[in-house]
């Protein structure tokens, strides 16, 4: 299944023989026959030669792995953020080396970083609560780059949990999570996450159609009571957070809406949403009736709704225009077309993918189950809607614009064409899922170049800015939804294939296989790397990175303490290689422990972890970070705790106790020897003027609780 080695030009076989003897020579593999004036000495070719065969591998394999290939030190031009699936994160991705740099803990619990184990971020995912149930996982699905006129500006990441209809906010000064916003209004989404062109707005478009704002209606009444919605999540860059008062949603027919883009350039001010369903299919394999999968792809067209959302956002301003759901403000399907904020245009059978090309003027569709993409003009649907020329109504009464008149043209692209990215220059790539491929054509020109295999059954493809106003072009990840027999076996759940692909050259290359072993990444969007310019330490020391404030109950070092109050004991401990204080916390069984620990450090990478067993405490310090976390003590006993990260030489010194006190009356531990008095265990008695162990009696620097 490896594809054909690929013809190389002459001035490429010249820098690849450079290349090549530059590996040797630092290999050592050379090392009696430096490099000659000629090019690569015969030395040189010779080892490389036996490498090569030795390893199995052509000319196209080497200048695969020398154009992947990331010397220690060096890093990436380009970083790709893809949704990490059904782990819920999202995981940081490395071009071209393919390295992953990091898992973003997002709508999953995750220990390492302290993700769900402390107070802060428990609120974060206290505030994706549905109906008061914590949910301890999400389906990630479309991550999306905060935007300034169009362009990725490094600051934020949003990304959507489509089985929970939820949203959260990252920031990229720290790569951490910072909020998660759930409406309440719908019961999945799938077209988000998507921003308007100056991230005013995070797009939320809802999947599966459902009763608004939830409880129950009988699936018969599918056509009256299920809706479909889309949520603009008002985005306020200053505070860095999404602003739910000023959000709104607009109901909608219930089609199922899938994806959306936003209009940028000319188009900006517009949002489109691709749907399917026009059939109103509601399954019933046991009901005699076809499952979805066939009831949804009778009729030849679905409907793209266009949606002018700032005017949209002028209407929900208004008084009397909207009512409130789940605590959201909506404006209902009636309100939006008497003020003209829904328009369809059909797009073929059962589309997936709606991309707005790099100008703004064309959106470009393709069919699922159809082997066309779709060129559609935004003048020409803005022409339409204009001089309210409109062809039919649907049965809610959405105005339809002529599918002939609103498109520039159609390309034949393949088998089960789904998303589309741009390279520049009037291209674009298209994934063909069915034919296991991906097609380059121009969008200007309505014609094909190129295809080139992939492995296997492509979803969702990236490439290098790929959906701005201004894409690189360069690198394309094809994120492939099997593997199958691409790695080594691994039982019956295979890992996902990231296929790394240069689309610089006048043919496209595949480069690298990148297993993704974690859950099945949807979208992914790269950005140039100079964008990103995260902090390397949180400054000054005593920074909650949840409140992005110098947290209240920051600890100084020589300020560290231990404090009864009303609502338990309040530990201030600092942490500082290779010891944390104190080190010793004495309590009684039944108090609530509060912990506010600082990283005093302000070293690159001087990262402590801090553990207590049983109570499922675990935080990551980062240097300056402060934490807050909170458990209550019902277990009486001892239970170390220490640093979990390998900080230094005496790491494991990096350590202490948190000692329990059994209520009063209490059972003594098992095995531990009996206070004077009590009847000595045989074997078990001290011998007289035996000195009492360390630990038995409270040590000046560690007072008692309520003794400060
Ligand atoms: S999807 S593979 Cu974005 Cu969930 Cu198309
Ligand atoms: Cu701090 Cu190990």
């Amino acid at each position: 299944m490896r594809h054909s080695p690929l013809p190389f030009p002459l001035h490429h076989r010249r820098r690849l023989a450079r290349a090549l003897a530059a590996i040797a020579l630092l290999s050592g593999a050379a090392c009696n026959s430096g490099p000659n004036e000629d090019g690569g000495g015969a030395g040189v070719s010779a080892s490389l030669n036996d490498l090569m065969k030795e390893r199995g591998l052509d000319e196209s394999n080497v200048s695969a792995a020398l154009k992947t290939y990331t010397p220690t030190g060096v890093h990436d031009p380009y970083i790709m953020f893809a949704s990490g699936g059904q782990s819920g994160q999202v995981l940081v991705i490395g071009i071209p080396s393919m390295r992953i740099l990091k898992y973003i803990a997002v709508f999953t619990p995750e220990p390492w970083q302290g993700y769900g184990y402390g107070d802060e971020t428990n609120t974060i995912l206290a505030a994706g609560q549905r109906d008061g149930r914590t949910l301890s996982w999400g389906d990630s699905h479309h991550p999306a780059l905060s935007e300034t006129n169009g362009d990725y500006d490094g600051q934020f990441l949003f990304i959507n949990d489509k089985a929970n209809a939820r949203i959260a906010v990252i920031d990229l000064k720290d790569f951490a999570t910072k909020q998660i916003v759930m409406s309440g209004l719908i019961q999945s989404d799938h077209g988000g996450t998507f921003v308007t062109p100056n991230t005013e707005y995070v797009v939320e478009g809802a999947q599966y159609p459902a009763p608004l704002g939830g409880g129950y209606a009988p699936i018969e009444r599918y056509a009256e009571d299920y809706k479909g919605a889309v949520i603009f999540w008002k985005f306020d860059r200053e505070k860095g957070r999404i602003d739910r008062a000023k959000s709104f949603a607009m109901e909608l027919p219930p089609y199922m809406q899938d994806l959306t883009d936003a209009g940028k350039l000319v188009s900006d001010g517009w949002v489109f949403l691709n749907s399917l369903n026009t059939e109103l299919s509601i399954g019933g394999t046991l009901e005699g009736r076809p499952p979805l999968e066939s009831g949804a792809s009778q009729n030849d067209m679905d409907y793209m709704h266009i949606i002018p959302w700032r005017r949209a956002a002028e209407v929900a301003g208004m008084a009397g225009k909207t009512k409130e759901i789940a605590g959201m403000r909506v404006i209902p399907l009636d309100v939006s077309l008497s003020e003209g904020l829904l328009y369809f245009v059909g797009e073929p059978k059962s589309p997936h993918g709606v991309d707005v090309t790099p100008d703004g003027s064309q959106m470009v569709v393709a069919g699922k189950l159809d082997t066309h993409g779709t060129v559609y003009s935004f003048a020409k649907i803005k022409a339409q809607i204009d001089q309210k020329k409109f062809e039919a109504k649907d049965r809610y009464g959405v105005p339809i614009l002529s599918f002939k008149d609103s498109i520039d043209g159609q390309v034949e692209l393949g088998l089960g064409p789904l998303h589309t990215q741009y390279i520049g220059d009037g291209m674009a790539l298209t994934s063909l899922f069915l034919e296991s491929a991906v097609v380059r054509w121009s969008v200007k020109d309505l014609k094909v170049i190129d295809k080139i295999p992939v492995h296997y059954n492509v979803g969702h493809i990236a490439a290098a800015e790929g959906d701005t106003v201004s894409p690189d072009g360069k690198y394309l990840v094809a994120m492939n939804k099997w593997a199958i027999d691409r790695f080594q076996p691994v039982g019956p759940l295979l890992p996902q294939n990231f296929q790394l692909v240069d689309v610089s050259g006048s043919q496209m290359q595949l480069l690298y296989d990148m297993p993704l072993p974690l859950g099945e990444p949807h979208y992914a969007q790269i950005i140039k790397a100079d964008k990103l310019h995260p902090e390397d330490i949180y400054k000054p020391a005593g920074v909650n990175p949840v409140t992005a404030q110098h947290d209240p109950d920051t600890v100084t070092a020589g300020k560290e303490r231990i404090e009864r109050r009303a609502d338990g004991v309040h530990v201030f401990m600092s942490a500082v290689r290779s010891h944390f204080t104190p080190d010793i916390i004495r309590v009684k069984e039944g108090d609530t422990v509060h912990l506010h620990i600082t990283n005093v450090e302000q070293a690159h990478d001087a990262t402590h972890g801090f553990t207590i067993d049983l109570y499922n405490v675990h935080q990551s310090l980062e240097p300056g970070k402060h934490v807050n976390a909170s458990f209550v003590a019902d277990v009486p006993g001892v239970f170390p705790m220490y640093c979990t990260e390998f900080c230094s030489a005496l790491h494991l010194e990096m350590a202490g106790y948190l000692l329990v006190e059994p209520k009063e009356g209490g059972a003594p531990a098992p095995g531990v020897a009996p206070a004077p008095g009590d009847a000595p265990a045989p074997g078990d008695a001290p011998a007289p003027g035996d000195a009492p162990a360390p630990g038995d009696a409270p040590t000046p620097d560690a007072p008692a609780p309520g003794s400060e």
